[in-house]
């Protein structure tokens, strides 16, 4: 059988303010930059962002007006560490703004890392005395040119050393041969610090001799065995092509409607959310995540990962692949990001986007034995990401029933570090013999500027309530619910609840449903533990976005990053913190939510020597925001293809029966 072949969307003839940025854009920044005089020889581009419009530019553009496009764009001068904040007018050819970032004064915060100083890092350790010094002690000696120096974002130690200064830390894995997967073999308290502007080793640390763990870590079918041959194909075909469209970045499905995006931090936003017309989201992304690590070793108690801030997600993003990342009928949507030296990169086929059957939709079967049934399916927006040793997906799916699930994926290889087989770790797993994996999480925040029925919007606690038993619950089986507005910034600083069946409402202001109650949306939290580390540690400071599933502000251009614009390096309090900090009021406000979700990993044997996808998400669901179920319409499914099994049961051709 074959595919419709996939058809890339973008740019058309219908520009719009809110379309991602093209290569030709980026590189007319990088031009305008270097006629500026700003583009010398060691000055490099750690971030180059579109810088979107307001507003109140996007409520006073008319399609065809033309549209002032603009870049946000971050210099580094790796000669002298010197960063530079710069918006350049693509339309008008002229840098509206520069101003220097006072990254060497507290409280500090690094560019993003460019790809070369990963390069740099390594080769900055390997010329190392000190380095060759411990690998030869410790018998290494023949491993030093297979070994991969790690290169990691320092976290916030304080050290007088490196305060201030471009740090990158580097752990050295050892590979036996070109294609053994180093993660298998740390070589355990070998950690080079580096500073990356004075290309100089600040210090090596090499603490203890642990043996590094000699079994591999392969994951590929020439060391695992061959393929199993037990499964047969799957095939999913829709003859008539997909029940999307897309018109530049415009994408329309059933009821709902968006515009599709992607930069080089956020990777995958998605603007201008509507359903049956009215809008739900004004702009949706997951701009941050934290990988903080539970572990007291000196090459590791600092590990708290900003993928985003520190990294950048969409730079890192993966080129998909059909039929292997993706199944089905898929539109895909290529990305432009900036390299180091802010020229365009194009990343094929970054953004998947298709639509999945999802079991049943809704379904009853009358005493008379009359059975009605409606297959639910799903419109799926997703990208997947590449951060050294792990890998991210961000799912954001659509149903017919007007909810939207989150869905972020972790999958790739676990961090591990080494240990004496057998003997047990306190903050530790042993994954395989020798080879220990650190506890840590992955906590996401996803950024939801709401907009349910327009910007006017209020935020409700809704808590299952008990009642004692008494004259109010004479047989002590009632129970209600109780509503409480949260009507500030520090009010909506909250925690979740599954005790209580806790969600949290975003309810219009200003306009009701049938049966007089303001319509809404619920943000559904599923359960996830919060930041583990300690209120008083450095991470607490830094990713302080992870303490509090639920946090709320008024609406404010440029406020997107959770942990800050840089949070490498940086002592912390910035972003959710300083954006909160006027204490300013939700109640019938353009409201933005910021939820935390995410995993609690203690590493397992089955997530060696590549892990299983694990993931974590919520919804955002209608809650009287519609009059009744919205998908009454959607017919039978005609599913011609169905079959039964040869061995009897499943569900035949045509299927209506619902059994
Ligand atoms: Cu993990």
């Amino acid at each position: 059988m074959s595919h419709p072949q996939p058809v890339s969307i973008g740019r058309t003839s219908v520009p719009h303010p809110l379309d991602p940025l093209t290569a030709v854009e980026i590189a007319s920044a990088r031009a305008v930059l270097a006629s500026a005089g700003l583009l010398g020889d060691t000055v490099r581009v750690p971030m180059l962002l579109p810088d979107e419009p307001t507003k109140d530019e996007l409520a006073a553009w008319k399609p065809g007006a033309p549209i002032d496009r603009r870049v946000d764009v971050t210099l580094l001068d790796t000669a002298t560490g010197v960063a530079t904040e710069v918006i350049v007018s693509i339309t008008r050819g002229e840098v509206l703004r520069t101003e220097r970032v006072p990254n060497d004064a507290p409280p500090y915060g690094q560019p993003q890392y460019l790809f070369e100083e990963y390069e740099r890092a390594e080769a900055i350790a390997k010329a190392s005395p000190e380095w060759r010094a411990a690998m030869k002690r410790r018998g290494l000696e023949e491993h030093i040119d297979l070994a991969f120096c790690g290169p990691l974002a320092p976290g916030y130690t304080g050290r007088a050393d490196e305060v201030g200064r471009r740090v990158i830390r580097s752990l050295t894995f050892l590979k036996y041969d070109e294609d053994d997967s180093p993660w298998a073999h740390p070589v355990e308290g070998l950690i080079v610090h580096i500073d990356l502007t004075a290309n100089s080793v600040i210090r090596v640390e090499d603490i203890g001799d642990v043996p590094v763990p000699a079994g591999h870590g392969n994951y590929r079918p020439e060391v695992q065995g061959e393929a199993r041959t037990t499964l047969k194909p799957i095939e999913i075909t829709q003859p008539q092509g997909p029940s999307f469209s897309a018109t530049g970045s415009l994408v329309e499905w059933e009821n709902w409607s968006m515009r599709v995006d992607f930069n080089a931090r956020e990777g995958l936003v998605l603007h201008d959310v509507t359903f049956d017309g009215r809008s739900v989201l004004s702009r949706a992304s997951v701009p941050e995540m934290v990988v903080p690590y539970g572990d007291t070793a000196p090459g590791r108690f600092w590990i708290s990962y900003f993928d985003a801030g520190e990294y950048l997600l969409g730079k890192n993003a993966n080129h998909l692949e059909l039929g292997c990342d993706c199944l089905g009928v898929i539109r895909y949507l290529d990305g432009y990001v900036a390299d180091d030296h802010g020229n365009p990169v194009r990343i094929p086929n970054v953004i998947c986007m298709h639509e999945e059957d999802y079991g049943i939709l809704w379904k009853h079967t009358e005493l008379s034995g009359r059975s009605d049934v409606r297959r639910s399916r799903r419109f799926v927006v997703s990208y997947f990401s590449t951060i050294g040793n792990y890998d991210y997906g961000f799912y954001w799916h659509f149903y017919l029933d007007g909810s939207i699930e989150v869905t972020a994926k972790a999958t790739g290889i676990v961090f591990a570090a080494a240990g004496e087989p057998g003997v047990p770790q306190k903050h530790a797993t042993e994954l395989a013999p020798g080879v220990f994996a650190p506890v840590h999480q992955h906590l996401f925040c996803a950024r939801l500027d709401v907009a349910v029925d327009g910007e006017d919007n209020r935020l409700v606690e809704v808590d299952a309530q008990r009642i004692p038993m008494g004259p109010d619950n004479p047989f002590g089986n009632a129970f209600t619910w109780s509503e409480t507005t949260l009507a500030t910034e520090s009010a909506a600083q909250r925690d979740a609840d599954t005790s209580v069946a806790r969600t949290w409402a975003v309810q219009s202001a200003s306009r009701t449903n049938r049966v007089g109650r303001p319509t809404a949306y619920h943000l559904v939290p599923e359960p996830t533990a919060l930041l583990m580390a300690d209120p008083a540690s450095s991470v607490a400071a830094r990713a302080t976005f992870a303490t509090k599933h639920l946090w709320a502000t008024r609406h404010e251009a440029g406020q997107i990053w959770p942990a800050g614009r840089y949070p490498n390096a940086h002592q912390g309090g910035a972003g959710l913190p300083a954006y909160s900090a006027g204490d300013r009021s939700l109640d019938g406000e353009d409201i933005v939510l910021w939820h935390t979700f995410g995993l609690t990993h203690f590493p397992r044997p089955e997530d060696w020597p590549i892990m299983p996808v694990d993931h974590a998400g919520f919804w955002f669901k209608p809650y009287g925001f519609l009059d009744q179920n919205p998908a009454m319409d959607v017919p039978e499914s005609s599913q011609a293809h169905g079959t039964r099994d040869a061995a009897g049961g499943g569900c035949g051709a045509a299927c209506t029966c619902g059994h």
